[in-house]
């Protein structure tokens, strides 16, 4: 194991190296498939999804230069930034996407961290979305001392916040925070007892080597997240990351597969990137131990598929809703 990785996960042995996940990503893809399901079954129900909606509750102009991201005001996209949407807009929008069948509302922020006075109104909506009945989420970038109790007391669930990709291809996708900032923020939203959701994105040009060290990143945080989206590049015109190579859509599935093998009991998170992405492909992406979706016709800024066209998917694969509240 190289260095980096050692030192970010000294706090425990590393349960996964490097070589084993290439090793894993390296098997027959029929034997990976195999594999990945039987670890599946024995610790998920088969045909059961979980549904997460998601809501941009602060959108654009974010100071950050993700190199992927659509919200960065450095890139000329067609994102334009507004202000923080009010509470009521935030429980409307909450509403809906529970009477369409959505068992978690995520709510995201285009900001490098929250202010004080901003988390004060993130805690307003998030008790009112637990009010519903609905499982909450929020991704709100960088969080200093305190502020991941102050969200657990409004009733926060989950706290997602990536890692993205591994240690050593980080540095080209993002120059404005480091791997050390989000493991420390990471460490918090633990701390804090809040479930922990974190994972990445492939397709950003990286190498088979380097999707291996995102998950090994990933599986060596003790305990390992209990949700893992993994993200399939979105590429959005304007940012840098806009003319990406395709990546072979096994790749993905492998990438998932992976991810299911070595955090048995997350749930793993078929993210963006299902509007590009053939019914074909996403039934192999739930075979390969994908049990999670976002679910609602929007993701963040860009486009997710519609609900109708989600229920007909699931149907034509005999897939149940997972039910809320034992996620
Ligand atoms: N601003 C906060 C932060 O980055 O910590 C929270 C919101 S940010 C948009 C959440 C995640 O969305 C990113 O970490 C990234 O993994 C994912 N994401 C953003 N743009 C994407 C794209 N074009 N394709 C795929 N995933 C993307
Ligand atoms: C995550 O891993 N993926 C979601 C959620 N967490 C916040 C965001 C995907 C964003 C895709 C690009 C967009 O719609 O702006
Ligand atoms: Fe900002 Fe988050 Fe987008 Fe990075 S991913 S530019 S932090 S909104």
């Amino acid at each position: 194991m190289d260095t980096l990785t050692q030192q970010t996960t000294s706090h425990h042995t590393p349960l996964w190296n490097i070589t084993s996940i290439v090793s894993l990503f390296e098997l027959p893809f029929m034997d990976l498939l195999y594999q990945a399901q039987q670890v599946h079954r024995k610790y998920h129900k088969p045909n059961e999804i979980q549904l997460s909606s998601l809501l941009s509750i602060k959108t654009g102009g974010c100071a950050e230069d993700c190199s992927y991201c659509p919200q960065s005001a450095r890139y000329n996209t067609e994102v334009k930034a507004e202000k923080l949407m009010p509470l009521d807009e935030v429980i409307k929008a909450a509403k809906t996407a529970k009477n369409n069948g959505s068992q978690r509302f995520c709510m995201g922020a285009a900001w490098r961290n929250p202010k004080p006075h901003q988390l004060d109104e993130i805690a307003k909506m998030i008790s009112a979305v637990k009010e519903l009945g609905m499982e909450t989420c929020v991704t709100l970038g960088m969080l200093q001392d305190g502020q991941a109790e102050q969200l657990r007391e409004a009733g926060l669930d989950y706290y997602n916040h990536n890692l993205d990709t591994s240690p050593e291809f980080y540095g080209e996708i993002i120059t404005t925070r480091t791997y050390q900032d989000r493991l420390e923020t990471l460490q918090k939203v633990r701390n804090a007892g809040l479930n922990v959701c974190c994972g990445g994105i492939v397709g950003l040009g990286e190498s088979r080597q380097e999707r291996a060290g995102l998950i090994a990143q990933l599986a060596n945080l003790n305990p390992y997240p209990e949700s893992v989206p993994v993200n399939n590049l979105v590429k959005i015109k304007g940012t840098p990351l806009y003319e990406t190579e395709n990546l072979d859509p096994f790749e993905f599935i492998r990438t998932i597969a992976v991810a299911r093998i070595t955090m048995p009991k997350a749930h793993v998170r078929l993210s963006a990137g299902r509007e590009q992405m053939e019914d074909g492909i996403q039934a192999l992406c739930f075979l390969a131990g994908a049990n999670s979706m976002f679910y609602g016709e929007k993701l963040l800024t860009s486009q997710n598929p519609q609900e109708q066209s989600d229920l007909q998917l699931m149907a034509r694969l005999d897939l149940q809703p997972m039910m809320a509240n034992h996620a």
